[in-house]
């Protein structure tokens, strides 16, 4: 069985295991990283020298980054739409999971690391009104995407949503201040009514 060594609260991890669960896919989580350590052995770092989780361990394959791993389970177990049948669609997939990683994880960071890891009294709120800020501009531009599109390539849900939307739950349940965005929202909702997403993603932020 396809092994996945990492923490359930970690985005990244949550990425793979969501994928997973709606491709049908089992796979053996093991709890690696953050309170469980592990991820600082000998052993870990000789397949993922990042020290980093999620790892995917497929027989003697080895694979990190959580979105190589999405990847490469939604092309070895996914059927259309997950995994669209087109080249152009898997690349606006592609296009959607890489301007996650460039234009929203960096600021989705900021406030996740302060108002989550961070005690009150140490907090640096002018960093959290600023990254809400620049995350806002990134938001609303997939908003006015999402204002033609039911997800992000259109009427289906493809393995392209999964970092936005793991992204999108932390921008709803975090304690700051988000500008009225109604496709983005009707987006994230139909997500949450997802038995998948509730498991794997809709965890407490700790
Ligand atoms: N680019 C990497 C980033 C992985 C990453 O930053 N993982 C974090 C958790 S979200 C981590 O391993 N932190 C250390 C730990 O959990 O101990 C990926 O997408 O897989």
């Amino acid at each position: 069985m396809i092994k996945i060594l990492g923490r359930p609260n970690s985005v990244n991890v949550q990425k793979v295991m969501w994928t997973a669960a709606e491709i049908g896919v089992n796979v053996d989580r093991q709890d690696i990283g953050g309170a469980f350590g592990g991820n600082d052995t000998e052993d870990y770092l000789a397949k993922n020298p990042n020290g980093q989780v999620p790892t995917l361990v497929d027989g003697d394959f080895v694979l990190w980054e959580s979105q190589a791993i999405v990847r490469y389970l939604s092309e070895s177990h996914g059927a259309a739409p997950w995994y669209p049948a087109s080249l152009k669609d898997r690349g606006l997939c592609s296009q959607w999971m890489d301007w996650y990683i460039a234009n929203l994880h960096p600021a989705m960071t900021v406030m996740f690391w302060q108002l989550i890891r961070t005690s009150d009294a140490d907090r640096n709120n002018a960093a959290v009104a600023t990254a809400a800020f620049d995350a806002a501009k990134e938001w609303a531009i997939l908003d006015k995407h999402l204002e033609n599109n039911v997800y992000l390539l259109g009427d289906e849900l493809t393995m392209g949503d999964v970092p936005l939307g793991c992204a999108a739950y932390r921008w709803h349940s975090m304690d700051i201040e988000r500008p009225d965005l109604p496709n983005l929202k009707r987006w994230w909702d139909s997500l949450a009514a997802r038995d998948a997403y509730k498991k794997h993603v809709m965890l407490p932020l700790t």
